[in-house]
């Protein structure tokens, strides 16, 4: 029997935009199991209810709901542990930096090159609640969060210690990836879900990582329809 995994969606349904989803996503697929996704727009948490709360992902897995991109990763490697591990060689706290470092420092310059294109890949009927909570944390209206060049400026002097660890090493994680390389990954799939904007250069050893893990699992994350690259 598959995982259900509910997961958040534009206009297009076949457009999955989170970049917590796309953890679980590689995540799945990373442990061989196969996946039923169903599209969730904002408006259709009713969805959710199941869950005891309001966001995505969730999983429904054998009749075992968990909800919170880091939880269903722990419950993946406790429940299928003959499986490649997600948190490999006892690496889940590092994991924890990576996941958090890539929250607070990488989100906010990539909403400056692509909230408005978000705004323009969510169905209608949701803009004006993302147009009202999105204005409440980031205290300003969406059209000023937007800077694209800074942003992009900002995302890629963020990503130097991440550029210098790839001259090194194929993934993140070392030889193989592993969830901190999905952490990271969400954050791109996010982008290329919603934008056209280049984030990346093409020398860029960040860029040739991006390429190794668009391939990784049959190519699930190459084939995911997006606006960009
Ligand atoms: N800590 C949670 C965060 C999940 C989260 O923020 N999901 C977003 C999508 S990226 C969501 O469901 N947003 C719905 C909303 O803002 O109403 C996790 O790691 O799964």
């Amino acid at each position: 029997m598959s995982v259900e995994m509910f997961d958040l969606a534009g206009a297009d349904d076949t457009i999955r935009f989170s970049p917590y989803c796309w953890r679980i996503r590689m995540a799945l697929a990373h442990k061989g199991l196969d996946v039923t996704t169903v599209p969730v727009r904002f408006m259709e948490k009713t969805k959710l209810e199941f869950s005891g709360q309001k966001l995505v992902p969730v999983i429904r897995d054998n009749g075992k709901v968990v909800s919170d991109s880091w939880a269903i990763a722990e419950y993946l490697d406790q429940t299928y542990p003959d499986r490649p591990a997600l948190f490999p060689g006892g690496s889940q706290a590092l994991t924890s930096f990576v996941r958090n470092w890539t929250q607070t420092r990488l989100s906010m310059p990539l909403m400056r090159v692509a909230l408005m294109d978000i705004f323009g890949t969510i169905d209608a009927g949701d803009r004006d609640y993302f147009r009202t909570t999105r204005e409440q944390r980031f205290g300003k209206k969406l059209e000023e969060v937007m800077a694209p060049n800074e942003g992009r400026a900002a995302f890629n002097a963020e990503l130097a210690p991440v550029r210098e660890t790839l001259k090194d090493q194929p993934f993140l994680n070392g030889a193989s990836p592993a969830f901190a390389d999905y952490c990271l990954f969400g954050i791109f799939m996010f982008a290329r879900g919603v934008t056209p904007s280049q984030l990346l250069d093409e020398g860029d050893s960040v860029y040739a990582w991006r390429e190794r893990m668009f391939d990784l699992h049959g190519g699930i994350a190459r084939k995911a329809p997006g606006r960009g690259a």
